[in-house]
């Protein structure tokens, strides 16, 4: 075994950064649809969340957003003429697929891909699937651009394996590592893998929201992936219904620690057997739940306790709690949060963090990373120039000033100035990460 550090990728948030209410079953989204965002705002705050894990000495990387407008789509359904045309016609004909065509939403990096480190893979490679997030058409539009992203950061085939999206179909509807949760004793060990899904592709789901990951997405990704020790526990329903979109709204784990809310997995006892049975010989599981009476759903789903960076921090015995601001603002999930940090438990300290621009399209601090648990030579083998240091945020935070607007009302999204506009800084950005060239659709 050698030693390994959990990487964070964190998605830049974009310059279309907007409040649509794309997703049914994300509250937050629903409910803000139509308010102003603040574009450069929350790509600041993105950057200090990534300054604030670099600080801490945790391997930190930077994921370009996506072009936008994606004025590709708006063609492929039949809208024609000069990019500035389509956009105009789209906009005025059919609304809905253009609002689909701006989202910001590449910025949750937690839905990029399913990761299996080397240490838990069939063939001793780092693997990475792309999800294919069919279930809402603005995030459907992910996976190739995402696929291109993760093979420029980790380049080596001899190191890294890189697959294609699952096929677009709904029995493999996946969304990434917002499901996974990997647990060890550290991370260069071997891991137990939790697949958390929301329904089976061959059965009959009937939520009042959709269930985005199928058992048979994540089967199909533990196969390719040759992941080892992997459990597959289904979603709590009521998790679902109450607005738990994906597992890492109810639920994070990382080394022997899962921390999740009573209402997670539909069978909670199955779950613990499950997990103990194939951590055996590896390390002794640490179950910490928090129970509906002390943490109502609606007080869960508004303060996203449980869509927390659960840290390993070097020089630190017990795991850190990186939790969104949200959760300092509610008193219930705050007295919960503080009560870890006084309790005997896995995790030692609660930070908080201001991810609000995010939050408000049901994003936090977990949504806008994706962890890569990584050893020397494969920290050593990814692209240098999205490595975020002192210096890539000084860099980042003066672009983003320069080239992102403070104010978009939804409305503005027409605007074909914006096309334009973030165009030109995709372009500067992609000398800044050394992206190679034809990084994006408009460039190519
Ligand atoms: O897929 N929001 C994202 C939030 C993703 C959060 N990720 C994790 N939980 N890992 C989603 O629902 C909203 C976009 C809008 O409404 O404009 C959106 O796509």
């Amino acid at each position: 075994m050698s030693s390994a550090f959990e990487a964070n990728c964190d998605g830049l948030v974009g310059p279309t950064h907007s409040y649509v209410g794309l997703s049914p079953g994300n509250l937050a989204s629903t409910k803000n649809a139509g308010e102003v965002s603040n574009p450069r705002g929350a790509a600041l705050e993105g950057l200090l969340k990534m300054r604030r894990l670099a600080d801490l000495g945790i391997p930190q990387f930077v994921l370009p957003p996506h072009e936008r407008p994606a004025v590709s789509l708006l063609k492929s359904l039949g809208f024609s003429g000069s990019d500035e045309t389509v956009i105009e016609t789209a906009w005025k004909d059919a609304p809905a697929l253009a609002a689909a065509a701006c989202s910001a939403s590449p910025m949750w990096a937690a839905n990029a891909a399913t990761v299996t480190p080397s240490a838990d893979a069939g063939d001793g490679r780092v693997h990475l699937t792309p999800a294919n997030l069919l279930t809402n058409l603005h995030r459907s539009l992910e996976g190739p651009q995402t696929t291109r992203a993760l093979r420029r950061l980790f380049p080596d085939e001899s190191r890294f394996a890189v697959h294609d999206p699952l096929p677009a179909q709904p029995h493999f509807a996946d969304e990434g590592a917002a499901n996974h949760v990997r647990l060890c004793a550290e991370h260069g060990a071997p891991g137990v893998n939790l697949f958390v899904w929301g329904r089976e592709a061959w059965g009959h789901w009937d939520g009042r929201f959709p269930a985005r990951q199928t058992r048979e997405a994540f089967e199909a990704i533990q196969r390719r992936h040759g992941a080892a020790r992997a459990v597959f526990p289904q979603q709590g329903k009521a998790a679902i219904e109450g607005g738990a979109f994906h597992n890492d709204v109810v639920c994070v784990g990382t080394r022997e620690c899962l921390f999740f809310h009573e209402r997670a997995f539909e069978d909670r006892a199955l779950t613990e057997r499950e997990v103990r049975t194939a951590a055996e010989d590896l390390f002794e599981p640490a179950f910490v739940e928090v129970s509906e009476a002390e943490l109502p759903m609606a007080d869960l789903v508004a303060s996203y306790l449980f869509n927390s960076q659960l840290l390993v921090v070097p020089g630190e015995d017990r795991l850190v709690l990186l939790a969104p601001a949200e959760t300092r603002d509610n008193p219930n999930a705050f007295a919960v949060a503080e009560g870890l940090a006084s309790s005997n438990g896995p995790i030692g300290r609660v930070e908080y963090v201001d991810v609000r621009q995010s939050m408000r399209n049901g994003g936090g601090p977990a949504c806008l990373r994706l962890r890569v648990v990584l050893t020397d030579d494969e920290l050593e083998a990814t692209n240098p120039a999205q490595r975020f240091t002192p210096g890539l945020h000084t860099t980042l935070a003066d672009w983003i000033t320069r080239r992102y607007r403070d104010r978009l009302a939804p409305a503005d999204l027409a605007d074909p100035l914006l096309l334009t506009e973030s165009r030109e800084a995709l372009d500067e950005l992609t000398t800044i990460l050394d992206l190679g060239g034809g990084f994006y659709p408009f460039q190519r």
